[in-house]
């Protein structure tokens, strides 16, 4: 191991927050997943992609950046960074190689994804490699984002597969585009699962078991988003002929 190296990436790496401590050997190459979202909410449709992208590409460490002003979404109402991160955080924290980063939601304005990754590849020696992790139907539009050819010299792209999506769309675009993008595309277990089916679930007081991690759901639940109905403490309710409290009726 280089020493020197070793802090000078330490320090960059303390500086800039909550990024993992990656390139510090000369000798090898380091992969470095970025999981770029809303995240509102978090889901494991996200978690599952992310963590395809870990075994097939042989990545060290996959990092969740929830977007701080998303760029496309300007006219839509998204739910406080804070909250978002909280929720990364909670449904990342028991995977060893996933990490929370607060590197999008700390920056002031828009996000836009070819100033992160401009910025992770200042911080970052070169044998540090970076992949930028996506839906495979994101990754069509991934050619007209800002900078795009900043992110096409920067990044490697991953784009996850998406239950019914046609793959041709997205190599389409990618071979119209101007700029030389190298996009690797994963199989990931079908998973018709989106924020948007999350969201109106709460509303509709319907479980999230199994959709995301129970924490995310807790956490939901505390702090009233997306329209939550308040819980019922310990009322008792028939249910086939056993006692059993309204939460689990509810499948809570
Ligand atoms: P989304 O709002 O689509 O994220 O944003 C994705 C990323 O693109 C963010 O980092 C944005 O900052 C960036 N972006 C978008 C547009 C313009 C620009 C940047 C720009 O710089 O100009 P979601 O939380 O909805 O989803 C996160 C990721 O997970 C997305 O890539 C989405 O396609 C993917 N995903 C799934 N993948 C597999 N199975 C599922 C999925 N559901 C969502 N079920």
């Amino acid at each position: 191991m280089n020493e020197d190296m070793a802090r000078i990436v330490a320090e960059r790496v303390v500086e800039r927050g909550d990024l993992p401590l990656l390139g510090q050997d000369p000798k090898r190459t380091y992969r470095m997943g970025i999981m770029g979202g809303t995240f509102d909410p978090i889901h494991n449709g996200h978690l599952v992609a992310a963590e395809q992208a870990f075994d097939d590409l042989g990545l060290d460490v996959v990092v969740f950046m929830p977007a701080g002003r998303p760029a496309f979404k300007q006219n839509k109402r998204v739910t406080a960074g804070e909250d978002r991160y909280a929720m990364t955080l909670l449904a990342t924290s028991d995977n060893p190689h996933f990490l929370a980063s607060r590197f999008e939601v700390d920056r002031e304005g828009i996000t836009y994804t070819a100033d992160t990754l401009e910025c992770l590849a200042s911080i970052y020696p070169s044998n540090v490699e970076l992949y930028f992790i996506t839906g495979a139907d994101a990754i069509a539009e991934v050619v007209s984002w800002r900078d795009a050819h900043k992110i096409a010299r920067i990044a490697h792209l991953v784009g996850a597969t998406r239950p019914g999506y046609d793959l041709a769309h997205a190599r389409h675009a990618i071979a119209q585009s101007p700029y030389d993008f190298d996009v690797t595309y994963l199989e990931v277990p079908a998973l018709a699962i989106s924020s948007s089916y999350l969201r109106e679930r709460v509303a509709a007081a319907q479980s999230l078991r199994y959709l995301t991690p129970d924490t995310v759901t807790g956490y939901i639940h505390k702090h009233k988003l997306y329209g939550v109905l308040p819980r019922r403490y310990g009322k008792t309710a028939i249910v086939d002929g056993n006692d059993r409290t309204e939460g689990m009726r509810r499948g809570e």
